[in-house]
């Protein structure tokens, strides 16, 4: 059973409360309010392995010297359809607000446009990153790899990162059509909860140290890996993900970044790809009436509810009483942000 909240804050409070604490651990003003958005948006939606969860990772990231929370991306225009970012070793949050503008006016002019971002740290859900794009009218997808924490299809070694893919769609008449998945299948974050709670894990996500098959989540991060989802299949989403986060862009592999000489360090030091399409190129001026049409057909069909429908309930609950939180996390923050 779910433990009633404590407190409830309203999203502009948490926003300010996490800000606070991204800039008492030397992230810019402007980065800070970009990674408290985020960052608050996960916890209002109920997107908990991603939101307050993880504060205590930014900051102990941000104190080991891994990430720059200052840095300043350098956006690249390397042709008519394709933005480069340096993300000069910061978030990757900020350095793709940095490219939206330049993305924009080229999907604009091109129907179709690719942002590819390197040298950057993503340590977030991938949702907040591509909802905005079909707010705006576009279909988007992006991927991003994370740390080698998933061993292939039939492997022994983690090869892979739990590489996420999102996608986001304008829809008729509702909120946009999005999915955000793991290409494991179980977000590390999710283990880690797990494991802190004392819970079992359903069979097939992960192996121990031996590469034997647990359900312990404590085994698999100590030592053991996680399973690509779907065998196979979801082993090479995940190999495509490494491919376009980090081959196309220039940004490290899942197992290739060093971070053993900061002790502390977190957030995964990778890349992250996005692909953002005009759907009115198309031809066909009934797009957003035919992806909702499609997902009323899979509704009537039996699937008891579309991806988002879950977050849209928790946001709509959120925005009436607030972002629920436990005396206890809201006590850590408190201390994050004072200390
Ligand atoms: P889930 O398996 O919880 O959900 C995946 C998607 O399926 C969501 O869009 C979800 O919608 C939808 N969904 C879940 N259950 C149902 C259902 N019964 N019917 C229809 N749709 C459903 O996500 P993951 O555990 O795979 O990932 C969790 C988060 O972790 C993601 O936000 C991801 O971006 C993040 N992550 C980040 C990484 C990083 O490197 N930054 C690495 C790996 C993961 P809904 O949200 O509405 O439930
Ligand atoms: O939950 O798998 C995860 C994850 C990796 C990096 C950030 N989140």
């Amino acid at each position: 059973m779910t433990k009633a909240a404590d407190i409830h804050l309203s999203y502009a409070d948490l926003v300010a409360l996490l800000q606070k604490i991204f800039v008492k651990n030397g992230v810019s003003e402007n980065n800070a309010k970009i990674l408290a958005e985020n960052c608050a948006s996960c916890e209002r939606d109920g997107s908990i392995s991603h939101g307050i969860f993880r504060m205590a990772g930014y900051v102990s990231s941000l104190n080991s010297g891994w990430v720059d929370g200052k840095a300043v991306p350098e956006v690249e225009d390397v042709g008519p359809a394709f933005v480069r970012v340096d993300a000069k070793g910061g978030f990757t949050q900020p350095a793709m607000l940095a490219a939206r503008p330049l993305l924009i006016e080229k999907v604009r002019q091109n129907g179709v446009a690719v942002l590819a971002i390197r040298r950057s740290h993503h340590f977030s859900a991938l949702w907040p990153d591509v909802e905005p794009f079909a707010d705006e009218g576009f279909v988007a997808l992006s991927v991003v790899n994370s740390m080698a924490c998933v061993v292939p299809h039939g492997g022994k070694t983690a090869v892979f990162g739990t590489n996420p893919v999102a996608f986001a769609s304008p829809r008729a008449g509702a909120a946009p059509f999005v999915f955000d998945q793991a290409s494991s299948a179980i977000a590390h974050g999710d283990v880690q909860i797990a494991a802190r709670a004392g819970h079992e894990l359903k069979p097939g996500m992960g192996v121990d140290r031996d590469g034997q098959p647990t359900n312990d989540p404590k085994a698999i991060l100590d030592g053991g890996a996680l399973l690509p989802f779907g065998g196979h299949k979801g082993n090479s989403i995940a190999l495509m993900v490494e491919i376009l986060s980090a081959a196309l862009t220039g940004g490290y592999f899942s197992g290739e970044f060093d971070w053993s000489g900061h002790k502390g360090a977190q957030t995964p030091f990778t890349g992250q790809f996005f692909i953002v399409i005009d759907p009115a190129r198309g031809g066909n001026d009934v797009f957003a009436e035919r992806v909702a049409g499609i997902c009323d057909l899979v509704l009537e069909a039996g699937q008891e509810r579309l991806p988002g429908d879950r977050r849209h309930v928790t946001r709509a609950k959120a925005e009436t009483d607030g972002i629920p939180l436990s005396a206890e996390n809201y006590k850590k923050l408190k201390a994050l942000a004072d200390t």
